[in-house]
């Protein structure tokens, strides 16, 4: 046992693992052997991700019939002049990633129960439209990032007119300027334990499962040109916990499709994890299929890998960081039902994932396409190659 440990080890420091042989250090346990392994699995140095020409992921997109698109926040492109650059050249599409929120940040959209700030939103909206970008609506009905005066105000009896007014207010304002609107974001969570899969989030206490539907209706009704999507994560790999979820919001979708619900996508998340990377393809083809034959097209919504647990060594990290970004999506835009693929950010310098994934070794995180200095990394060629080998929609 030692001597195998000991073997692993200085193997790991061999192949530039400097953190994980780290990890491993003293008490070198068979998670650490395993987890060592799996990465040596993952990584592949012949791996190269050639691209043809320069064109931007914007281009190369179009170029097929999708969109590419990112996630970024009122105070980072308002203030940041080369992230703005980049934005303009790289993205078909821009996410507002708190500014649509009930209440995230400085700025909320909804500071009172009685007011709505539109300023950081109506920002982006006019960024969007100045440079020819589209707007994705994020997101209208969540149980996160809900204001600190919703618990005291929202109840049983207001609750259908807080939501109304809330969906109608902000849709209505946004009416024609919005390319799709996340209506609904995860709202199945298996381990809340109901039969129907549904989160127990305050929307479901108060209105029961028709939340849903009317969230849907009241979208439509505001904004009939918007694509209204249902949006969530846990979907990708081939565990029993993802393979579960996905029965779970197919059944939500065919529920809501029987209904006649106006819903018009999905939205999968796709936050990815390197060293978890295991998926099925046939498994992920079929229901990506199971979705299209409801008559839904499908967006990969907030895409980026979690370099947490791989090797410091950057070479190593971004080669298997790449070859998830291009395993994943070589798959996914097979089906020609996938209209769109946006990233949660664009560049490692504004990443969610700083704060939420960081790394044992404080090295900063590479989740993204974009170094923190804005040069393309190999993520970003194997999206570039993704988007070039795509058949057109
Ligand atoms: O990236 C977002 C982070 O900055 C916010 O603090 C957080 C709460 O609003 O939301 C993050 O974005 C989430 C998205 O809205 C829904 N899917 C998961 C995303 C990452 O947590």
């Amino acid at each position: 046992m030692y001597k195998d440990s000991f073997l692993t080890r200085r193997r790991a420091v061999k192949l530039g693992f400097g953190m994980l042989a780290g990890a491993v250090g003293a008490v070198t346990t068979s998670k650490a052997i395993d987890l060592n392994n799996q990465i040596q699995a993952l990584d592949n140095p012949n791996r190269k991700f050639p691209v043809n020409g320069k064109l931007s992921l914007k281009e190369r997109a179009t170029a097929k019939g999708l969109i590419y698109g990112a996630a970024i926040q009122y105070s980072q492109l308002s203030l940041d002049r080369e992230i703005a650059t980049n934005v303009k050249r790289e993205c078909g599409m821009l996410i507002p990633e708190w500014e649509l929120k009930w209440f995230v940040g400085k700025q909320p959209l909804r500071p009172s129960p009685y007011t709505f700030d539109f300023r950081a939103a109506d920002w982006m909206a006019n960024f969007a439209k100045t440079h020819g970008l589209l707007l994705r609506g994020h997101t209208l009905v969540w149980h996160e990032s809900l204001p600190p005066w919703f618990e005291k105000t929202v109840n049983n009896q207001n609750a259908k007119r807080f939501l109304e007014e809330h969906i109608k207010t902000v849709v209505q304002h946004y009416a024609g300027k919005i390319h799709s609107w996340d209506v609904v974001n995860e709202a199945i969570n298996l381990s809340d334990g109901r039969s129907d899969g549904l989160r127990k989030t305050p929307w479901l206490k108060f209105l029961g499962s028709d939340y849903i539907e009317l969230a849907f209706r009241l979208a439509a009704e505001a904004d009939p040109q918007a694509l209204l999507v249902y949006n969530d994560f846990g979907l990708d790999y081939d565990t029993s916990k993802d393979e579960a979820k996905r029965n779970a919001v197919l059944k939500l979708l065919e529920r809501l499709k029987t209904k006649g619900t106006p819903i018009h996508a999905l939205g999968i998340q796709a936050h990815l994890t390197a060293n978890e990377a295991k998926f099925s393809p046939s498994k992920l083809r079929q229901f990506l299929r199971d979705v299209a034959s409801l008559g839904l097209k499908i967006l990969i919504t907030e895409m980026d890998v979690v370099d947490k647990k791989l090797p410091v060594d950057i070479k190593v990290r971004d080669r298997i960081v790449a070859g998830v970004y291009e395993d994943y999506l070589s798959v996914v835009l097979d089906e020609r039902a996938v209209i769109a693929v946006l990233t949660w950010g664009l560049s490692d310098r504004y990443t969610w994932l700083s704060h939420f994934q960081p790394r044992r070794d404080r090295a900063a995180v590479r989740p993204l396409p974009l170094d923190a200095n804005f040069r393309r990394k190999l993520a970003w060629n194997a999206i570039a190659r993704a988007f070039d080998q795509a058949p057109r929609r």
